[in-house]
């Protein structure tokens, strides 16, 4: 019989196990819980369904997504992509607990007039009252339904006063495998990088986001601030970002880094065009089971109206 090992990339795919794997976990974790004996369990296994974080005020609801019915926090907060922390679905949630979020400081630098640091108490600081809850999907076979709390990013980049050669904007996760120990194996090219066209950066729906379910985001999340732009592929979504920079050229991402026939630079959600090893026609969307019926998967996953423009005039498929 021919075993063939794992490549890196290929355990990104590896979803519909592991969430059948989590489910079951939990239910014997609950099932220990209910029989008292749950001080041997670790505290996630019980975690609050209100969220733990500080609580955000100044919320403004938006109409995007509303009305879809949402992930519960159980799920959003518990399965996870965050391989500075595990490669498993559980393992961000388990093991997030040794990021320290206090004190955070991002540097911006790059093609701007003003390069230069903030801290995240300024950032959060200096958002003026109309803090937004967008609601959305996080697509890639598999999505979920979450009401993340942030805010414009361009809000925050206006005031490092782009140059006319800022064509694109790269970003970085932190680096340090004493918190993140996932990054002591050589699994992606670390820090996590990833990368915006300008005019992509600047679209009013590409969000910080600093919260979840109207609580401060946990560290499994990204915290404490995270990219997302709802109409991509989860992996664009990067998470703990200390820095972001101005380039003329395209940056180098950590999955196209690694597997660029699979992950591209655009990754848009897009129905027509598959993975090489998976359709992208329909989702399972997380917490309805795995025999419930697929969901249908919407081009710009169903930001089209707001983001179309963008793309006017490119080939999809070649720039997937
Ligand atoms: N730094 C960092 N950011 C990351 C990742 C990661 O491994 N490291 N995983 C990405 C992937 S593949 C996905 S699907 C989303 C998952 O976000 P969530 O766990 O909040 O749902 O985070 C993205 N951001
Ligand atoms: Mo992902």
């Amino acid at each position: 019989m021919l075993i063939r090992s794992r490549r890196p990339w290929e355990l990104k795919a590896s979803d519909t196990t592991p969430e059948a794997a989590f489910r079951q976990r939990r239910r014997l974790l609950k099932a220990a819980a209910a029989a008292g004996i749950g001080a041997a369990l670790p505290a996630h296994a019980l975690v609050d369904p209100q969220g733990g974080g500080r609580p955000l005020t100044n919320l403004r609801d938006t109409p995007y997504g509303k009305g879809l019915p949402l992930t519960d926090y159980e799920d959003v907060t518990g399965y996870n992509n965050f391989y500075e922390f595990g490669t498993g679905k559980g393992d961000p949630a388990r093991n997030a607990g040794s990021l320290k979020t206090r004190p955070w400081t991002v540097r911006v630098d790059g093609e701007c007039e003003v390069p230069g640091e903030i801290g995240i108490e300024d950032i959060l600081g200096g958002i003026p009252q109309e803090e937004r809850i967008y609601r959305f999907r996080c697509v890639e076979a598999w999505s979920m339904v979450v009401p993340w709390d942030g805010f414009p990013l361009s809000r925050l980049l206006a005031r490092f006063k782009p140059t006319s050669k800022a064509r694109f904007v790269a970003f970085e996760t932190l680096y340090d495998p004493e918190q993140m120990p996932g990054q002591k194996r050589a699994l992606l090219d670390w820090p996590y990088r990833e990368g915006l066209r300008m005019d992509e950066t600047m679209h009013p729906l590409t969000l910080l986001v600093t919260g979840v379910y109207g609580k401060e985001l946990p560290g499994q999340n990204g915290a404490p601030l995270r990219l997302i732009v709802p109409w991509k592929y989860g992996f664009k979504n990067i998470k703990s970002i200390v820095r972001i920079s101005f380039t003329e050229k395209m940056p180098v991402t950590a999955w196209n880094y690694l597997q660029p026939s699979e992950y591209g630079f655009y990754a848009n959600v897009n129905p027509e065009v598959d993975h090489p090893r998976w359709s992208q026609a329909r989702e399972r969307r997380i917490g309805e089971g795995l025999f419930a019926r697929k969901h249908p998967t919407l081009l710009f996953n169903g930001y089209a109206e707001e983001v179309a423009d963008l793309y006017r005039g490119m080939d999809l498929r070649r720039n997937f």
